[in-house]
């Protein structure tokens, strides 16, 4: 196993210096399935697309449902099948960005395997870590899945028109995301009524406009 992360930090490091020698934003987008990523991430174009130039890689065991999805909205989109694999690596992100002009993209969204465990542990490159957790699924995941939790910039809490379906307890996951990781930026969103895409919205475009001054 230690040589298998070995490897792949190898080339999520390649991978890194490409996307910030480019000037690319990248996000590696993580969450169960079904949680609402390939939501989020047309969410994100509608409220991006007019400044910024996006493109996106979508992982799954099988089909090109999602990436179709994408593509639906005029924005480039590349699927990678990983034939049975759990989890994106950084090699495979590596092959798949031979297929994006990065020159001419600001901000690169790969949506991850629908899965809680095997993603956190594989850096693909990306500049920042983010996980769904939608409100159907319990505010008890993260103490039941906590690396992935412990690793992320930003935690959204997605599905919020259905709390009220729910026993969910918003105040419970604080807390327990306040001790896993107390530098997350928690932000509660239902992609299907758009409430709280702003807070985000204003997020990435503070990350993008970041890695402009650096660049
Ligand atoms: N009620 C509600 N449903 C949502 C929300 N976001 C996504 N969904 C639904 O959840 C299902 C899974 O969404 P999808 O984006 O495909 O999730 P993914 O598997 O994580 O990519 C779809 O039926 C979506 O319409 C939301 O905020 N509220
Ligand atoms: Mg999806």
């Amino acid at each position: 196993m230690q040589d298998i992360f070995a490897v792949n930090e190898g080339h999520a490091g390649e991978n890194a210096e490409l996307f910030k020698r480019k000037g690319v934003f990248v996000i590696n987008l993580m969450a169960s399935p079904g949680a609402g990523k390939t939501s989020f991430i047309l969410g994100t174009i509608s409220g991006l697309r007019e400044r910024y130039k996006i493109a996106v890689i979508e992982g799954d065991l099988a089909s090109k449902v999602d990436s179709e999805r994408i593509r639906s909205q005029g924005v480039q989109s590349i699927q990678i099948n990983t034939g049975g694999g759990c989890h994106l690596e950084a090699n495979m992100i590596k092959q798949a960005i031979k297929h994006l002009d990065l020159d001419g993209i600001d901000l690169l969204i790969i949506e991850n395997v629908g899965n809680l465990v095997c993603p956190a542990d594989f850096s693909l490159g990306e500049s920042a870590r983010v996980v769904i957790l939608s409100v159907p699924e319990g505010d008890d995941k993260p103490l039941k899945y906590p690396f992935i939790f412990q690793r992320c910039d930003v935690l959204v809490v997605n599905k919020i028109d259905m709390l009220e379906l729910t026993d969910f307890n918003m105040k419970r996951l604080e807390d327990v995301m306040r001790n896993l990781n107390s530098d997350v930026k928690i932000l509660l969103l239902s992609c299907r009524t758009a409430s709280g895409l702003d807070a985000w919205i204003d997020w990435v475009e503070k990350e993008l406009n970041r890695e402009g001054d650096i660049g």
